[in-house]
């Protein structure tokens, strides 16, 4: 029988990407069509993204795919999480979508606790406490955007979005909702009380899908500039980290995932949301997964810090490459540099390597030399948090972790997924680089009926793409 062809877009915060996926009834095969740059634009105070250059993007890659001629059954989004825009009666997008390293919600965890204690907060939604997270940017909207947030008529996460763009149809759906803080964890609802008691808008959800609905059809402008026909537009998990966890093969039980990109996310899938003392003392979130699962994990400021040691670096000191920064840190002097990487100053500095530098210094550590040294300090910072990750979630679910599989764009890194090995002292079977986009298209395989189940979609890929395993040593 003929191939299954099928679209992911896949947008970081790094960077955007389309893959056209093709299915054989065996085996997957990707093939990347448009990788673009995603860069936030600072304007006065506000950090935004840049929404409807990533649209035009997105489109541009729509139009490579249909010049392939193929015949491409359906396509979907994921994204990164928290971020969205509103739109208003007339259905238009109102103001630009804010970036979540824009500043406006510092401290409102704060005056949230006043007037909800954040252990009730915690107790339904299951949310770790992030300034950032949906309920906290609302409430910042409502005192600093006012008539942004007054003429909301509906909120639509980025992916949810994206689709609205492509199809006219507008729905949230569940996994990148999950991120927000705005669902209860246990009920899979909106948590209309929390919202009410915070004086915040109870009426701009549209309806709640799970992953591998089928949002609609392009919209006959989208089809026409594009070229692309006939092609249906489906929800899957629309977070991209919710796609990541659906696109790891894991094979061990208990096993604990780190999908590695901007962000480090160390966590384990399990059935229903952990809502104790020790998860809320750790700050863990319970993130909504496909077919019900629930993302029981740490966030973790991950390599956003390397990125931007790398682009300052370029821009002061000379072109580097990824590769060149881990020669560096194999050769550096001194290997014992080490930063907190989840330090609020971390988060949008303007220089990230005097950041790191100043970090190391006022931490009585000494100055490090060179970018293999100031680098050095990133990676040990990130694999002691991934430590620490590890040990708690063994407390909070009281099961022993036998190893931890690694996805996304950082496990290219061998230097990092070794330092983990060490550092957790866990196996690491690091594999598939592109989780996320897998976790898309096997959930799309599923949404129109060519896989049957998630298990069957995780033993396709573990079949079509190769692991490394590190040994901690
Ligand atoms: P996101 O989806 O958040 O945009 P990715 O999953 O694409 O992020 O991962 C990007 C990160 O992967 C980069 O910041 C970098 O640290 C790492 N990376 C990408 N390419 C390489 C490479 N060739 N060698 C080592 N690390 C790499
Ligand atoms: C990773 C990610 C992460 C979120 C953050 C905002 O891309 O989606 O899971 O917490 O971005």
């Amino acid at each position: 029988s003929s191939p299954i062809y099928n679209l992911a877009f896949d947008f970081g915060a790094s960077s955007g990407r389309l893959i056209l996926s093709k299915f054989d009834g065996r085996k997957i095969e990707l093939e990347e069509i448009h990788r673009f740059t995603n860069n936030p634009v600072r304007v006065g105070k506000n950090i935004y993204w840049d929404t409807f250059r990533l649209y035009h993007e997105l489109k541009v890659g729509l139009k490579k795919a249909a010049a392939k001629k193929l015949n491409i059954t359906s396509l979907a989004i994921d994204t990164w999480g928290v971020d969205y825009g509103f739109i208003d009666k007339e259905g238009n997008l109102i103001g630009n979508p804010v970036n979540y390293r824009d500043d406006r919600t510092i401290g409102v965890i704060d005056e949230i606790d006043k007037i909800v204690p954040l252990k009730e907060v915690y107790a339904s939604t299951g949310i770790q406490f992030m300034n950032f997270n949906t309920l906290f940017q609302f409430y910042a909207d409502k005192k600093m955007r006012p008539s942004v947030y007054e003429n909301a008529y509906k909120f639509l996460a980025m992916p949810d979005l994206f689709n609205y763009f492509l199809t006219g149809k507008m729905f949230n759906e569940y996994t990148i909702a999950s991120t927000g803080q705005l669902l209860d964890a246990k009920k899979r609802f909106w948590d209309i009380d929390l919202l009410k008691r915070l004086g915040l808008k109870t009426d701009l959800f549209c309806e709640l899908i799970k992953p591998g609905t089928i949002v609609g059809d392009l919209i006959d402008e989208v089809a026409k500039e594009t070229g692309i026909e006939s092609v249906k537009v489906i929800a899957v998990g629309s977070h991209d980290t919710a796609s990541a966890v659906a696109g790891t093969p894991f094979e061990e039980e208990n096993a604990a995932f780190l999908s590695c990109g901007t962000w480090s996310l160390l966590g384990m899938e399990i059935d229903e949301p952990v809502l104790n003392e020790e998860s809320y003392q750790y700050n863990y979130t319970n993130e909504g997964g496909v077919e019900g699962k629930i993302r029981l994990l740490k966030n973790i400021n991950g390599l956003w810090i390397m990125q931007n040691l790398r682009k300052d670096w370029c821009e002061f000191e000379g072109e580097v490459s990824f590769p060149d920064i881990i020669k560096a840190s194999r050769e550096a002097k001194r290997k014992d540099f080490i930063i907190d990487p989840n330090d609020q100053r971390f988060s949008a500095p303007y220089s990230m390597m005097k950041e790191v530098i100043s970090y190391c210094e006022e931490h009585s550590q000494g100055t490090p030399q060179g970018l293999g040294e100031i680098a050095m300090a990133i990676y040990n910072g990130l694999t002691h948090e991934y430590k620490n990750a590890v040990a708690k979630l063994e407390v909070i679910t009281g099961k022993t972790i036998p190893c931890i599989n690694m996805v996304g764009g950082g496990i290219q890194d061998q230097l990092l997924c070794e330092l983990t090995a060490n550092a957790t002292g866990k196996k690491v079977i690091a594999g598939p680089i592109e989780g996320s986009v897998l976790g898309n298209i096997v959930m799309q395989l599923k949404a129109i009926g060519v896989i049957e189940s998630l298990d069957e979609g995780r033993k396709i890929i573990k079949d079509s793409f190769e692991q490394k395993v590190h040994l901690p040593m």
